[in-house]
């Protein structure tokens, strides 16, 4: 399965919502417009960007004198990537670069690591990975696993260091190898903990300091999270100052929408997606294509 077909497949709950409004009558009323805005915010789009993309398109169709429904689901997916910014700067193409991968536990932080561990390695970039999760147990040998896999070295400490200390460590590594890409894992943690969110923000603070790379900070998300991503979403960013965001697991059940909610109302970027728990199950985001995999092609 190419990768967008498994993002195609991982959108499916969305699509059919969308779907039964396009075929219902195929004529655009005011019960088409009503539908319309209801299937976004049940897809996890948040009522604001709902609503404002619903009368975008209803000026649109007024304007282009558009009348029946399937005229309008192109301009459905170009009006929602609009939604999306886009990144000013790519940490993982546009090298020297040090980021950091925070989120909650199992949103998909050290798999993302290691797939774009690999990545650069076959793009030629040197890389070193840095090991800050020493909370959970076998969190450092699971990341060593995915740093075999990758063909790049970890550098991490044992269980229960510091992750502040080890990531100054990373950094000091870093720079006596010239290392061009730093991916730097951290323990997963609730939004909701204060004590482990101040522990991440000394985390955050002292590598922006130590680093003389540009450091970026991305939160990794869990597609299947729902409406509850956006809270998480909000905390990290208040505490950390996020520079953009990675969306897993949108091979699954996920509606998607979540993705857009939290990119368009903080206004971070998507650099890459999760569409697969192998090392080349990840994406490039490109906001198009998944609007429109959100919002399918027609039949
Ligand atoms: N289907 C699917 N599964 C994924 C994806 N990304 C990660 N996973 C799976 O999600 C689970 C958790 O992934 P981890 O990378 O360990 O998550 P984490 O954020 O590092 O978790 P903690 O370190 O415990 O906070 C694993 O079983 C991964 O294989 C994805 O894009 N799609
Ligand atoms: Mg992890």
């Amino acid at each position: 399965m190419g990768l967008l077909d498994s993002l195609r497949s991982g959108l499916q709950r969305s699509r059919e919502a969308i779907n039964e409004i396009f075929y219902m009558g195929g004529e655009v009323d005011e019960d088409f417009w009503e539908d319309l805005e209801d299937t976004l915010v049940m897809g996890d789009m948040g009522a604001e960007v709902a609503m404002r993309v619903t009368d975008d398109l209803r000026e649109q169709a007024a304007r282009e004198n558009l009348t029946r429904a399937d005229q309008l689901r192109d301009a459905l997916a170009r009006r929602l990537a609009a939604e999306f910014p886009s990144a000013k700067r790519d940490p993982f193409t546009d090298l020297p670069s040090c980021v950091l991968f925070v989120g909650i536990n199992g949103a998909g932080k050290t798999t993302t690591v290691g797939k774009l561990a690999g990545r650069a390695r076959e793009a030629g970039a040197s890389c070193l990975i840095g090991g800050a999760d020493t909370f959970r147990a076998a969190a450092i040998e699971q990341l060593e696993v995915w740093g075999q896999r990758a063909g790049v070295d970890v550098v991490t400490r044992e269980r229960g260091a510091d992750p502040a200390s080890v990531c100054y460590e990373v950094v000091e590594e870093a720079e006596r190898r010239g290392a061009e890409l730093v991916l730097i894992d951290t323990a997963g943690r609730l939004h909701t903990s204060a004590d482990l969110m101040r522990e991440l923000a000394k985390v955050v603070n002292v590598t922006r300091k130590r680093c003389q790379l540009p450091v970026a900070v991305v939160l990794v998300i869990d597609a299947t999270t729902g409406q509850n991503g956006l809270n998480q979403a909000r905390e990290f960013n208040d505490a950390l100052e996020l520079d953009g965001l990675i969306v897993t697991k949108l091979d699954g059940t996920a509606k998607g929408g979540i993705a857009l909610a939290i990119s368009s109302q903080l206004g971070l970027p998507i650099y890459r997606i999760g569409v697969g728990e192998a090392i080349d199950d990840l994406q490039t985001f490109d906001a198009l294509d998944f609007c429109r995999a959100l919002v399918g092609e027609g039949m």
